[in-house]
């Protein structure tokens, strides 16, 4: 039970990746596009059955699930976060594969952290953007198997060490906000029973409940640091973060879900592109909407797969978006809904069962123990 729904977070996050980033940055998306496309790898799969292994030609991850998976490898290996070790896993991995399709200025984060006689990890992530560091949503691409791996532990905990994983790379309080937003919503969705159908109200209230007061944390640390940076002459004066966005996102995407909306409407209010705040909440809606079955063209499709699909309809950053939306929707549906020929046909999805297994391992341990 357990053990399917971490699988299938794991799986369904590697397939978001592999068949979203067909239409990354693509201009518009249609449906019809989308659908076309994952028919040929249904089509394709069913074909390759008699192929060997060898001869099959998977369909390749990117960044988002690199680096999440140095996240999954190092939290196996340490049974802990170990900051350190996957700062160096993150650079490793980029070194060795450059070309998985990185944001333009984390790059120069992960040649920095490769670094040996680096003596502060979070040092060159803060350097970011003239020191005010990436709003981009490449923390929240990559955070799914933390929110996992935190299964009944604490939101405090959860809290912490989703901030330092991200600070690795992104610092400005959109990032951050963005991936606890993330991890929230995969550990709540683990949370959760599933023999049942969602309550979408109920997942919003309580996810609003747990990132308001964090939310609001987080700018006000954010105002304060950069007032003492100012009084200490280092750095202009920031304006500051107004209100609470994220919040007011997914009091929006509560209003979204009782209407019949269609693409544009989503995609201008919520956001599409590779900026944390216009896609992370974007994700927990796609998965809601999935979880509503009520899409038009795929309603004979499973909740996961509906996601996903839609997903990547919206356009912008597919990959991200479908990633982290299929991440959630997989820890409440389980491995079951992720569609056998999607399984097949997407590099990673092989380690991604074997993660899966480890991490269930380790959190069943930790109960027994406790
Ligand atoms: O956030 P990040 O890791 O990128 C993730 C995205 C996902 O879509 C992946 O699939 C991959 O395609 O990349 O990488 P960053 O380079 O930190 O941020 C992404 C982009 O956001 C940057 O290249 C900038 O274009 C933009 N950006 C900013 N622009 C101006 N000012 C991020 N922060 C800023 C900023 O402060
Ligand atoms: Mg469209
Ligand atoms: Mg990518
Ligand atoms: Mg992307």
């Amino acid at each position: 039970m357990l053990l399917s729904r971490v699988q299938g977070s794991l799986v369904a996050a590697v397939a978001g990746d592999c068949i979203g980033c067909l239409f990354e940055c693509s201009g518009n998306v249609s449906m019809e596009e989308v659908l076309d496309a994952v028919q040929k790898i249904e089509q394709k799969a069913a074909k390759d059955k008699d192929e060997t292994e060898g001869d099959r030609h998977e369909l390749p991850f990117t960044d988002d699930t690199a680096m999440a998976r140095s996240i999954a490898a190092s939290l196996i290996e340490y049974k802990d976060i170990n900051v350190p070790d996957i700062a160096a896993r993150f650079a490793k991995e980029f070194e060795q594969e450059p070309a998985r399709g990185y944001g333009a200025g984390v790059v120069t984060v992960l040649y920095a952290l490769a670094d040996p006689d680096l003596k502060d990890v979070f040092q060159p992530a803060r350097k970011q953007f003239n020191g005010s560091g990436s709003y981009g949503n490449g923390g929240g691409m990559r955070i799914a198997p933390l929110g996992l791996f935190c299964h009944n532990q604490s939101l405090e905990e959860l809290k912490e060490k989703t901030l330092s994983i991200t600070r690795l790379t992104h610092t400005h309080p959109y990032a951050e906000v963005g991936a606890l937003l993330e991890s929230f919503a995969v550990q709540l969705a683990l949370s959760l029973d599933n023999s049942k159908p969602l309550d979408t109200n109920n997942f919003l209230d309580v996810l609003l409940q747990r990132l308001q007061p964090t939310e609001e944390e987080i700018y006000e640390k954010h105002t304060e640091r950069n007032r003492k940076e100012k009084d200490g002459g280092d750095k202009p004066e920031d304006k500051g973060i107004a209100g609470l966005p994220y919040c007011d996102k997914l009091e929006l995407i509560r209003d979204l879900l009782k209407r019949d909306v269609d693409t544009d409407e989503v995609e201008e209010k919520l956001g599409t592109d590779v900026a944390a705040l216009e896609s992370i909440p974007t994700a927990v809606y796609c998965f809601l909407k999935g979880a509503g079955r009520s899409i038009p063209e795929i309603e004979e499709r499973g909740p996961v797969e509906q996601t996903i699909i839609y997903a990547i309809s919206l356009g912008g950053d597919t990959d991200t978006i479908a990633t982290m939306a299929a991440a959630i929707s997989g820890a409440f549906y389980g491995l079951e809904s992720v569609p056998q020929a999607w399984q097949e046909s997407c590099e990673g999805v092989r380690d991604a069962l074997l993660f899966g297994e480890k991490f269930t391992e380790i959190i069943s341990a930790r109960e027994v123990k406790s």
